[in-house]
């Protein structure tokens, strides 16, 4: 193309450009029309390009009025660009009134589980009573889960607390009560003592509403000179009182544990019926609610306390089961199902 012909070719351009620049309605037609004229492929880029066709006396003056095209251009596009960001803000902020006065995304805040709730409580009552909280490994040795606690190999006890064996092999286990925290912080502390161990435990059974392989213990412990039946009765009752509420009426059954001597399960009168019978007592108007016993000689032997000093007295409950009593809940696998449904109720 001639000198000529390229000015006029620009010119043209340059009209065009700036007609459709006025026309353009929105943000995206003007992207649009920046790289049909300015792109890599746009036609004034195409223009420029021929550029090196000419001669080197012709090049300056067609340079220079197609760098002033492309300014121009430019120039255009930014102003367009400005006024149609605006009108679109305009129109998009006129359509979009926000009604200040309806209430706000609220966020769903997660809370705390049944199990650790009733634990706490459980806690926090003999907290009350001076006992403090002792914490130890869910994996455990057979020394600490039986032996130390009077229970030797082939004693009948060891099948009814059946737990879970390692790889290492039938010496090291999954703890079947929290005794074994009781019983190391027998073997490093001197007496007097008085602990409340929560945690998990577990055992080899079917699982049922009532039973599952893991579940929740809460045991306590008191050594002291000279402690009696008596006091380990008061305790209980105390305890029973504060964890439903109100005063019950309890008794206690002789029954036996290895690491206990005496041993005793203890009945409360049911919270919900008060004795007359109901659904939740299977209409017997007690509930079983723990076992308890005077620490038996050979276990405080076992770990080096002088039992002709020393005596005490130390219980268990399952914190399932006092969770499922106290919050009406008719299956432990509740607890584990991370249902939210259930979850949400507490
Ligand atoms: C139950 C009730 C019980 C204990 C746990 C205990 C711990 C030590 C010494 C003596 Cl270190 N006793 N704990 C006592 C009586 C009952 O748990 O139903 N257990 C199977």
């Amino acid at each position: 193309m001639s000198v000529s012909e390229l000015k006029e070719k620009l010119e043209q351009i340059e009209r065009e450009a700036l007609d459709e620049v006025k026309q353009a309605a929105t943000s995206a037609g003007l992207e649009e029309l920046r790289v049909n004229y300015l792109g890599q492929k746009g036609a004034l880029t195409v223009v420029l390009r021929g550029l090196g066709l000419l001669s080197k006396d012709e090049r300056p003056a067609v340079g220079e009025l197609a760098n002033r095209v492309k300014e121009r251009i430019a120039s255009e596009l930014a102003a367009r660009k400005e006024a149609i960001y605006r009108s679109e803000l305009a129109s998009k902020l006129s359509g979009q009134k926000i009604d200040v006065t309806l209430p706000g995304v609220g966020h769903q805040l997660g809370h705390i589980h049944p199990l650790t709730l009733v634990s706490e409580q459980i806690v926090q009552i003999f907290f009350g009573m001076g006992f403090s909280l002792a914490e130890g490994p869910e994996v455990e040795t057979e020394y600490y889960n039986f032996d130390a606690l009077n229970t030797p190999e082939h004693h009948p006890a060891r099948d009814s607390q059946d737990t879970f064996y390692t790889d290492v092999g039938r010496s090291v286990l999954l703890r079947s009560q929290t005794s074994t925290v009781q019983v190391r912080v027998m073997e490093k502390r001197k007496p007097p003592l008085r602990i409340i161990s929560p945690g998990r435990v577990y055992r080899n059974e079917e699982i049922n509403a009532r039973k599952f392989p893991l579940f929740h213990q809460a045991e306590g412990l008191l050594i002291d000179r000279d402690v009696t039946f008596g006091q380990l009765k008061g305790t209980l009752n105390e305890f029973i009182r504060l964890f439903f509420g109100r005063p019950l009426k309890t008794r206690f059954r002789p029954d036996f544990f290895p690491f206990t001597e005496p041993s005793a399960e203890l009945d409360s009168q049911c919270p919900f019926c008060l004795g007359e019978g109901c659904r939740t007592c299977g209409h017997r108007g007690w509930l079983e609610l723990l076992g308890c016993g005077m620490v038996d000689p050979n276990v405080l032997e076992a770990v080096g306390i002088d039992p002709e000093e020393w005596s005490g007295f130390a219980f268990g409950m399952g914190i399932d089961r006092l969770a499922m009593l106290k919050y009406g809940v008719n299956d432990i696998r509740h607890f584990f199902s991370s249902d939210l449904r259930f979850l949400e109720t507490f």
